[in-house]
């Protein structure tokens, strides 16, 4: 394919809608520049005359935004190949780009994307971090393993390092050893950090030692071994009795225990094969559900063929733990993503039929209902999102879409906000939101914290989000967890997750989702460091990652 699909598409019947709740201001601009990666294609693409003269990169509203939410395009792009993102404690996000799909780039960047202003600082990185796994650490800074040290064919890079959300820089921290290209990083219920897979430095195969990194001494020690045919960036989730269940893209279904650092089989899959590039949700964690692990997969395709529309969910806390048909997606999506709502639902979006080719891209969205079960409409996307796109939920409760990367040195600039359905009104005004006042910036295990808001008396739910850090179809992250709360003066008494197999010690969005379910925008809360009321050390070395594998779920 010689051009990216969707940015030729012509877009709006009308004038969005002036009343959108978010990113309102971005009005009439000239068109801007074309993206530099396109300026690096070797053959031009055919624009459409008319693409010139267009002012406003906006959608017309949507019949029912009240039911479907509302996508809208930013007039500024994005000025890197976006191939991560990861939403700092301050509201903004890391964008790590490394060489960005291009052997011959050596100019590597990342970049710091200020939602408010939608305007992004690029910088120069030292290392080339395309194709790292990224997970944020229990003291804010996102923390990078491993990367790009040679393309064609692909050699991992053994490095790591954390960037500071203050300075908006890099710092060096412990090196791996070996190399990793595509690994998975989870936190574990301590703090420290799994990482698996991605290929070696040396001859390219797969790196099969687990490592466990400490924050509090920067050091890696080794935990096992991955089982035999550990996917690229396997789909792991933290599940509340501290074990690691790792979804794909293999069928066959495993569980780590990092106290044993062993594997044991779980279930396999009802599609029986591969779902490369398809995701992997850990859906909500709440009182109501009694903290239950579930797990949806979504799409995908063996070998990056036969994609499907189907989707599967796996009950975690059943005796036998086995996969069920969940409902089928609109539309086959590999490369697609799946990002939590404060309000439980799954915003299911992008991805392709046929894997990096926009044309076949599915730009119809949907939103998974844990609770019952099913997909409603999320309305449609502009462009097409493939290979290397993300989605991340923001602080605001919108989301952001970003890439699209379906050949080398070419992707998609354009920058989406999707608002869900939450956000608007019957008539398609904006909802009224409930307002937190003021949350305690520090949380420890357990504690009954305030949260002031004049609006506690609709409050339903009070639910953490943890950041998402999401790369390649999966967010590495993301976790809701919900909390108990009664009525204080000011507002809400709220009891905090027990422990850190529950909610990972780090920063975490807090929202309050009225009986109407929409949500306040979030306060950003640090949970887990300092002595916990349970005894839990959070990050200070507190070793209940696995060695507690017999606690109960809390409840
Ligand atoms: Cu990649």
């Amino acid at each position: 394919m010689h051009h990216r699909n969707g940015s030729f598409r012509s877009s709006s019947l009308f004038r969005f809608f002036q009343s959108l709740p978010f990113f309102l201001v971005f009005a009439v601009a000239a068109f801007p520049a074309r993206a530099v990666a396109q300026q690096k294609q070797e053959e031009m693409p055919f624009i459409e005359p008319a693409e010139h003269s267009r002012m406003v990169k906006a959608r017309v509203l949507p019949p029912h935004p009240n039911l479907t939410g509302a996508w809208q395009t930013l007039a500024n792009e994005m000025p890197i190949n976006p191939v991560h993102v990861a939403l700092m404690h301050n509201g903004k996000v890391l964008v790590i780009s490394g060489s960005g799909n291009d052997p011959d780039n050596h100019v590597l960047e990342a970049g710091v994307w200020d939602p408010p202003t939608q305007t992004v600082r690029t910088f120069r990185i030292t290392w080339d971090m395309f194709c790292n796994g990224m997970v944020i650490l229990p003291d804010g800074r996102p923390f990078v393993l491993g990367g790009t040290k040679k393309y064609d064919n692909f050699l991992g890079e053994p490095l790591t390092a954390a960037f500071s959300p203050a300075t908006e820089s890099f710092a060096a921290t412990a090196g791996m050893g070996a190399g990793r290209w595509y690994p998975t990083a989870t936190e574990l219920g301590d703090g420290s950090v799994m990482v698996i897979s991605g290929l070696n430095d040396t001859t390219g195969s797969v790196n099969t030692s687990i490592q466990r990194y400490q924050p509090a001494t920067n050091t890696f020690t080794s935990a096992g071994t991955s089982f035999p045919g550990v996917p690229l960036y396997p789909r792991q989730n933290l599940l509340p009795n501290g074990k690691v269940f790792e979804s794909g893209a293999n069928f066959n279904s495993m569980m780590y225990d990092p106290a044993t650092t062993t594997w044991s089989a779980v279930a396999n899959t009802i599609f029986g094969k591969n779902r490369d590039y398809g995701t992997s949700v850990l859906l909500p964690l709440t009182p109501a559900n009694g903290f239950k692990p579930r797990v949806i997969i979504a799409g995908g395709g063996p070998g990056g063929i036969n994609v499907t529309a189907t989707t599967e969910i796996i009950d975690l806390s059943a005796a036998t733990p086995a996969w069920t048909a969940g409902p089928n997606m609109v539309h086959p999506r590999i490369q697609m993503n799946g990002t939590i709502l404060p309000n439980g639902r799954v915003l299911m979006s992008g991805g392709s039929a046929t894997d990096e080719d926009p044309s076949t891209g599915t730009l119809e969205a949907e939103l998974f209902d844990p609770g019952s079960g099913t997909f409603s409409s999320a309305g449609s996307m502009e462009f097409a999102r493939v290979y290397h796109s993300n989605t991340l939920l923001l602080p605001d409760a919108t989301v952001l879409a970003v890439g699209g990367n379906p050949q080398r040195t070419v992707y998609e600039p354009h920058i989406e906000i999707y608002s869900p359905p939450y956000l608007f009104t019957g008539s398609g005004g904006p909802a009224v939101r409930p307002v937190i006042a003021s949350v305690p910036p520090e949380l420890h295990y357990g504690q009954t914290f305030p949260v002031k808001t004049p609006d506690a008396a609709s409050v339903k739910e009070v639910v953490l989000i943890r950041p998402g850090a999401v790369t390649h179809a999966f967010d590495m992250d993301q976790r809701l967890v919900g909390m108990t709360f009664t009525p204080a003066p000011g507002g809400l008494s709220v009891k905090a997750p027990v422990n850190g197999n529950l909610a990972p010690p780090g920063y975490y969005m807090l929202f309050i989702v009225n009986s109407a379910g929409v949500p306040s925008v979030a306060g950003f809360v640090h949970l887990g460091s300092g002595t916990g009321h349970d005894g839990d050390g959070g990050d200070h070395g507190g070793d209940h990652g696995g060695d507690h594998r017999g606690r109960k779920k809390p409840g």
